[in-house]
């Protein structure tokens, strides 16, 4: 099974916070769907539409590459991605079509409650545990202050506990996982949702009327919910 070009591409997140929300979101906007497990890529059944399912972080690369169309992704895995490409010099275009009203939450630092946190500057020279080493970056350089990143994919939250780091800088949304690991929340980095991106590589008129007949659709969506 492969991507048929005429087709219009949309990358999602197979399996995680997002996936079940951008699913209800192609279903509301009329896109019949025949979802296997373990497929990677799916066919619509009633629009010109192939949905590819894959890791929320390779949705950014697949859009700037014109791998795919559009993707949907989280603003700080979109960010994230983002500033490494630039850093690397590959190519980073992309435009937003539409900022989503699910998946929010925020990247902040989170440090034990033990710690005498008094703002950043108590981090100098501090191992920070993160799966985001550039928006930290990013922060701490406004801030002045010089850190360690420790670059951990999961099980963030239990870095401190560990002794592998003195703070994390990690995704908050109700702060249960702060609260039952002991840490305290004490700068917001950065404020993310869902977004729905394109791929910056200009599309033949017919991919660009299915995404003119969604956008509208995906907006009474979410006018409906607010
Ligand atoms: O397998 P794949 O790589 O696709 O998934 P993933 O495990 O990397 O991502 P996933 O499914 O956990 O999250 C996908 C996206 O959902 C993130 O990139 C965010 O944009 C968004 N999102 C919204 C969140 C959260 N809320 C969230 N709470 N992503 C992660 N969390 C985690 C956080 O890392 C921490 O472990 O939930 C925990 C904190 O939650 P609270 O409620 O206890 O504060
Ligand atoms: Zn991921």
């Amino acid at each position: 099974m492969t991507l048929d070009q005429n087709r219009l591409r949309i990358a999602i997140q197979k399996s995680g916070r997002l996936s079940t929300e951008c699913q209800k979101l192609l279903k509301g906007c009329g896109v019949k769907l025949n979802l296997r497990e373990q497929r990677l890529i799916a066919h619509a059944e009633n629009m010109p539409i192939d949905l590819l399912l894959v890791r929320d972080d390779d949705i950014p690369g697949l859009v700037m590459d014109g791998v795919v169309d559009l993707g949907v992704v989280g603003e700080n895995v979109l960010e994230e991605t983002l500033m490494e490409r630039q850093a690397q010099g590959e190519s980073s275009d992309y435009s937003v079509l539409k900022r989503l009203d699910f998946g929010g939450c925020r990247l902040s630092l989170a440090v034990a409650q033990e710690f005498d946190y008094q703002g950043p500057e108590s981090l100098e020279g501090k191992r920070i545990a993160t799966s985001y080493p550039w928006l930290l970056k990013r922060y701490m350089d406004r801030q002045g202050v010089k850190f360690k990143s420790v670059m951990l994919n999961g099980s963030v939250e239990v870095a401190p506990r560990a002794g592998v780091a003195d703070a994390i800088c990690d995704l908050v949304s109700t702060g249960a996982t702060l609260e039952a690991n002991g840490l305290v929340e004490t700068d917001v980095i950065f404020r993310s949702k869902a977004v729905l991106i394109q791929s910056a590589i200009p599309l033949p008129t017919a991919k660009q009327q299915v995404i003119d007949r969604l956008l509208p659709r995906i907006q009474g969506l979410q006018q409906a919910r607010e």
